[in-house]
């Protein structure tokens, strides 16, 4: 009986301290503990037969379940240990933060070149006072061409050069609509610049586009002088530009009077690059504003026409082309 119990507990020390040494993870290893140690765990069952003993044997066999309950007590500890110490590694492992990776790369948006000048333009008329104003890109005839002083059979009027819509409206073909609308509603002094989409119904080529940008600028105030156009204009272009010559030619719009066109020396050429003039009285009329009181000048430009002298581009069509090759150079 009693070398029977020894056995027993010595077996059972054999079979738990190999599945204890077998056992990865600390969840499985509570299982043992609780199998073996546990309150009705293995040992305490072999422990309850002990009162079957004889009285004298009971302190040996005592003794050596002791042994094997600190053994197992040990390898369940250290076991612990190095489950616990291999978690924490593991959990390092996983979470490491390698600053020296590289970033993950994502490709950097650009301003197209048609707003980047936009952009510049305004900022420097804003900065000599300018407020921006905006309008409809859909006009009557009314604001597009008659408040301008655009006679009927202007050329600029015919089925050629506008787009027509089939209830009478038109595409705006300039930005200066959006102007005669803000005049109509504000009393001078004035001071604004109008950007925006306009359309002819050009053939589309190298140089010319159904759908591009205009930029107009529009002063209303008594005693302004054709001094002070010529001055905003050169500090515009200067700013634009740099400082390089420039030179007012005579020329002809219905809505200015006198008219001229600006160019521009770039690259030891004259480029023409603006048109501007004294405000039409009779646009003055047609807003309501006293011609006798009231003087105006007037400017307006393209913009990819700016784009492609600065840029030195030979196709207007790549600025619509979308082609990232073409749009991150900028
Ligand atoms: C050009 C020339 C110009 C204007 C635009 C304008 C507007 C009003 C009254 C009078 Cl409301 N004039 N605008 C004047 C002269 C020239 O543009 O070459 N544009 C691309």
């Amino acid at each position: 009986m009693t070398s029977n119990l020894e056995a027993q507990l010595l077996a059972l020390k054999e079979e738990a301290e190999k599945a204890i040494a077998a056992v990865d993870t600390l969840e499985r290893l509570e299982e043992l503990r609780v199998k073996y140690l546990g309150k009705k765990g293995d040992l305490s069952v072999l422990l309850g037969s002990m009162g079957k003993l004889p009285q004298q044997e009971r302190p040996k066999i005592g003794a050596i379940a002791n042994t094997v309950k600190e053994a197992l007590q040990k390898s369940l500890e250290r076991q612990r240990t190095a489950l616990e110490a291999a978690k924490i590694q593991a959990q390092l492992e996983a979470e490491t933060l390698d600053v020296t990776m590289p970033g993950i790369y994502r490709p950097q948006g650009k301003i197209h070149p048609i707003n980047s000048i936009i952009d510049r333009a305004v900022d420097i008329f804003v900065g000599m006072g300018y407020t921006v104003a905006s309008g409809p890109e859909m006009e009557t005839d009314y604001y597009n061409f008659e408040a301008l002083n655009t006679p009927p059979d202007h050329p600029a009027r015919d089925m050629q050069d506008t787009f027509y819509l089939p209830d009478g409206n038109l595409l705006r073909t300039h930005t200066s609509s959006v102007q005669i609308r803000y005049m109509e509603v504000e009393e001078p002094p004035i001071r604004i610049v109008a950007p925006g989409r306009v359309y002819r119904r050009d053939n589309v080529d190298a140089t010319h586009a159904a759908v591009f940008h205009q930029i107009e600028l529009l002063a209303i105030d008594e005693g302004l002088t054709f001094t002070d156009l010529k001055g905003t204009i050169k500090a515009f272009l200067q700013q634009m530009f740099g400082d390089l010559p420039i030179r007012f030619r005579a020329s002809y719009f219905p809505f200015t009077e006198p008219s001229a066109e600006v160019d521009l020396q770039w690259n030891g050429r004259w480029l023409e690059v603006m048109g501007c003039g004294m405000v039409d009285p009779n646009v003055l009329k047609a807003v309501g504003y006293d011609p006798e009181v009231y003087i105006g000048f007037a400017a307006g430009f393209g913009v990819e026409r700016f784009a492609m002298v600065l840029h030195q581009l030979d196709d207007i069509r790549r600025m619509y082309a979308s082609d990232l090759r073409f749009l991150q150079q900028f």
